[in-house]
């Protein structure tokens, strides 16, 4: 009993030993005093020394992701209304423009390529014809659809087409956005003057402008976010664009695709730049700190609190995820993201009032590159998306962390014939 004790004793000894020594270790240091992260989640950062990770949970917009406003899951629905010839490749709808609202029709504009053949591909692009494409966005012209639910779409025609050689855009007109500026629209879009695929996708932005959504619309025929000088990032294209209402001024953000491709085309890397205008004709000015995102693909912003939000979706180390930037041009991850909506245009009432405190943004419109069955059939299709990425809606079930896929979601990622070989597996 006694020799238990005496056993009981030496450990409280130890136990009481060990913890003075951390203590006078920390003091020895100069820290505040030892504390462990707390059970319940803190609203604010804590202030005592925490580890790399659990200080940039406070760097977000909330701790938690189901409280983060730029946190959200994408739910996906087919649109109804358009059709695609069965699906053989000799139609392609893609990367629509940010749906708008005006008298109480949705609008969206797109890339349309009717043609009697799918595209043979940016890699064939010597054997394009006037008539045969190059890429699925070759030969294509600038067309618009309306809706009064966001989900049945009625295809109204050519907004903008491609202008007789050797006028800009002669070969494509492709990937169009729209700007309303002081009650008149305006449609940015890239101008090919050769197959896609050629040297690469070279193009620039160039702009059409309309008094009604419903067109008729003037081509100024000429680029309005030029390319850089040779040896800038964006000296061979500008694309994608998207413009908003920010500041009182028109900021319109670009991709390009850079690091020598198309010589090296493994090597490319993709960002977006920012061109500033006070004007929809321009003159466009580059902001100096370009690129201003180093991620993604095709570009998705909009007025979110007193800056702007971004979507990144593939390509960068930060693909994948939602960003935010206070000033509109530096932008910091705000949160990451899965199943991210391609080329997608976000309806966005505020996109165009000047509000200097963007809602964000419910549902738009994407679209889906692979939506043939057969490579010989290749052809895109346009989506709807839905999402909670807005102030004024707190949607529980679009903030779940995280979605479920089916083993052949999985399993189509296969191997292929390579490793296998590689391996020698029959
Ligand atoms: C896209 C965009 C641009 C490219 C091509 C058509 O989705 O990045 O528009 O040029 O692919």
């Amino acid at each position: 009993m006694k020799q238990i004790n005496l056993l009981n004793l030496l450990l409280l000894c130890l136990t009481l030993v060990i913890a003075v020594s951390c203590t006078e270790t920390k003091k020895q240091e100069g820290t505040a005093e030892y504390q462990v992260f707390p059970h319940k989640m803190p609203i604010e950062k804590p202030d005592f020394p925490l580890s790399a990770a659990a200080e940039r949970m406070f760097d977000y917009p909330a701790p938690r992701a189901q409280d983060n406003e730029l946190f959200t899951q994408f739910k996906y629905t087919r649109l109804e209304g358009l059709d695609y010839n069965g699906g053989d490749g000799t139609i392609t709808r893609r990367d629509p423009s940010r749906p708008i609202l005006v008298d109480g029709k949705y609008y969206m504009w797109y890339t349309k390529r009717h043609t009697k053949v799918p595209p043979v591909g940016a890699r064939n692009a010597g054997e394009a014809t006037d008539e045969i494409p190059s890429t699925d966005w070759d030969l294509c012209d600038l067309w618009y659809a309306t809706s009064t639910d966001g989900f049945k779409w009625e295809e109204q025609g050519i907004a903008v087409a491609r202008p007789p050689k050797p006028a800009l855009g002669w070969r494509s007109v492709a990937t169009p956005d729209i700007l309303v500026w002081k009650g008149k629209y305006y449609l940015y879009f890239q101008a090919f003057n050769e197959p896609s695929g050629t040297k690469g996708d070279w193009c620039p932005i160039s702009m059409a402008y309309a008094d009604s959504p419903n067109g008729p619309w003037t081509h100024v025929g000429k680029p309005v976010v030029p390319f850089g000088k040779k040896g800038e990032w964006d000296q061979d294209q500008t694309q994608d664009p998207h413009p908003i209402i920010y500041k009182g001024k028109i900021y319109l953000y670009y991709k390009a695709a850079y690091n020598k491709w198309p010589d090296l085309r493994d090597k490319y890397a993709v960002a977006h730049g920012l061109a500033i205008a006070e004007d929809p004709f321009g003159p466009f000015e580059k902001c100096p700190l370009n690129p201003v995102l180093n991620s993604g693909h095709e570009t998705t912003y909009f007025p979110f609190k007193e800056g702007i939000a971004a979507l990144a979706i593939k390509d960068g180390n930060e693909a994948q995820t939602m960003q935010y930037a206070e000033d509109g041009v530096n932008f910091k991850i705000a949160a990451t993201v899965e199943l991210t909506p391609t080329a997608a245009g976000a309806y966005t009432p505020d996109a165009f009032t000047g509000t200097d405190y963007g809602r964000g943004v419910t549902w738009g419109m994407c679209h889906f590159i692979n939506a043939a069955s057969t490579r010989d059939r290749k052809h895109s299709i346009i989506a709807r998306f839905d999402c909670d990425l807005s102030l004024d809606c707190d949607e529980k079930w679009l903030k779940s962390t995280g979605v479920w896929h089916r083993p052949d979601v999985y399993f189509k990622q296969g191997l292929g014939g390579l490793r296998k070989k590689r391996e020698g597996i029959k």
